[in-house]
């Protein structure tokens, strides 16, 4: 079955209203391949998702850069994925390493994250990923492979899952994977789909890479077997980013 290439641009915390106007403008110009043959999802900071949904082309949708666990209620500060349901919006990234490191959320915790989401109608984009130690360690393969296993362990159904392998240590360091490290790693996890989940499952997620990607890099990323796709931060925000993102298609 053939996986659709997938190009996510992640915003992470930055933007102004002047700078979000900007930058959708930039894409909504930009020329790119039909989307039959790419997709397109652009994740703003929360407060940005209305206004970008609102201005961006038809062809590119937009993703949440996190939701709540469950139901909303009294959760200060927190977003729930009926909310975003209530606004349209068709995606949601989770388990971003920045969140795993640094508001330790657990793999157990991101399990429950997806199957929430995924439940209210959301499309996922999970995040996986191994730290520099772990790189080292050769833990690489055990340490995705339990991050995905705390997914499967909650879902059913991947048909609308994402699954973004970003290394911390590419994570807007500049240190972009090696295509052959990116494919070793986009490998293995289809065989542990293969082993774990279905061979259909395997066959039919896309497993798109993140960490330090650019216009320069993602060619040759692009090329190996089992990249689907792209989660860009950095290179996402510069000013000529249609450019950047054209180049990535
Ligand atoms: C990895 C990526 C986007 P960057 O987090 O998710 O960011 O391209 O800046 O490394």
């Amino acid at each position: 079955m053939g996986r659709k290439f997938f190009v996510g641009g992640n915003w992470k915390c930055n933007g102004t209203t002047e700078q979000v106007k900007k930058i959708v403008s930039t894409l909504n110009g930009g020329e790119v391949p039909s989307q039959d043959v790419v997709e397109v999802v652009i994740s703003p900071p929360f407060v940005f998702l209305p206004l970008v949904k609102e201005a961006l082309r038809p062809d590119f949708h937009v993703a949440a850069q996190n939701c709540w666990v469950k139901k909303g209620g009294a959760f200060t500060g927190e977003v729930s994925a009926e909310m975003l349901v209530n606004l349209s919006i068709p995606w949601v990234i989770i388990g971003h390493s920045e969140r795993r490191l640094m508001l330790k959320e657990s793999n157990e915790f991101v399990g429950d994250k997806v199957a929430y989401a995924l439940s209210q109608g959301l499309k996922v984009i999970a995040c996986i990923g191994e730290t520099l130690e772990q790189r080292e360690a050769g833990s690489t393969v055990e340490v995705v492979a339990a991050q995905t296993k705390a997914i499967a362990a909650k879902v059913s159904n991947w048909a609308d899952v994402v699954l973004a392998y970003e290394p911390v240590w590419a994570i807007g360091t500049g240190k972009v994977a090696t295509p052959a490290q990116a494919q070793e790693v986009h490998s293995e996890l289809r065989k542990w789909l293969q082993a774990n989940v279905s061979p259909e499952v395997a066959a039919s997620t896309r497993i798109i890479y993140g960490g330090s990607v650019t216009a320069a890099n993602c060619k040759e990323l692009a090329a190996q077997p089992d990249v689907d796709g792209f989660l860009v931060g950095g290179a996402s925000l510069k000013s000529r980013s249609s450019l950047t993102l054209s180049s990535l298609l």
